[in-house]
């Protein structure tokens, strides 16, 4: 969500989706909002996953610590990118995360001993795959422990893929991207996710079996409501 206001966080976490996304690497998604759009998908039941900042790891241990149920990791492009950012929101012996989740226990009603036993297990840390390089090295970005899958970001490696030429997911490069990046996932039986800038895509995303698929913007929703809404009063 591009959005971080509670209430929209709320009424998107309505609306049906499994989780939602917060977003502060493109997206207006703060510390302090994070924290209150967190308790806002809360108040809907659903949780919340945050994508960071380029390189923001340490935002995204402040987020886990506030309850945000997984983190999205934007260009990942080597095996080192993903150990930096698994040592940042995982507690030893994967990482080193540092202890302080003082909402995330109030949030999910563990005790001190029962959050450090199964936070590592209850939280998603996701590597974002969009660029040419990570393509390159997505098995060995795979292999790296305790991070628990990708997420194909397909606007920037077509970017990639094109050298700059074209922002288009349905470029041929991505979508044998797509089939080899779940073909090595898959060996590893780790979960690919997928974005999807609208829902014909995400459609075609369904058929081709991706598991989580991270439909938007919100503000996609909103222009898309408020045009069917007029088209509706002088297009009938
Ligand atoms: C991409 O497609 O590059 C994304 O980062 C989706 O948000
Ligand atoms: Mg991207």
């Amino acid at each position: 969500m591009f959005t971080a206001y509670p209430m929209i966080v709320e009424t998107v976490a309505r609306a049906g989706f499994d989780s939602v996304t917060l977003d502060a690497q493109h997206g207006f998604a703060t510390f302090e909002t994070i924290a209150e759009g967190v308790a806002a998908a809360a108040l809907a039941g659903k949780p919340a996953m945050v994508r960071l900042p380029l390189g923001g790891f340490a935002l995204g241990a402040r987020a886990l610590d506030v309850g945000a149920a997984g983190l999205v990791a934007p260009m990942i492009d080597t095996a080192a990118d993903a150990r930096a950012f698994v040592d940042a929101v995982k507690y030893p012996p994967v990482g080193r995360r540092s202890w302080g989740p003082v909402r995330a226990m109030g949030l999910t009603g563990l005790s001190r001993d029962a959050y450090l036993a199964t936070a590592n297990d209850l939280t998603l840390a996701l590597a974002m795959i969009e660029t040419e390089t990570a393509l390159r090295n997505v098995e060995e970005i795979l292999a790296v422990d305790g991070l628990d899958g990708l997420l194909i970001g397909p606007n920037d490696l077509s970017v990639s893929l094109s050298a700059g030429a074209a922002v288009d997911p349905a470029h041929p490069g991505v979508v044998a991207a797509l089939a080899k990046i779940s073909a090595a996932a898959k060996r590893v039986g780790k979960p690919v996710a997928i974005f999807a800038n609208t829902s014909a895509f995400a459609s075609d995303y369904v058929r081709r079996g991706f598991p989580m698929i991270a439909l938007g913007p919100d503000l996609a929703f909103l222009s898309a409501g408020a045009e069917r809404a007029l088209s509706d009063v002088f297009d009938a």
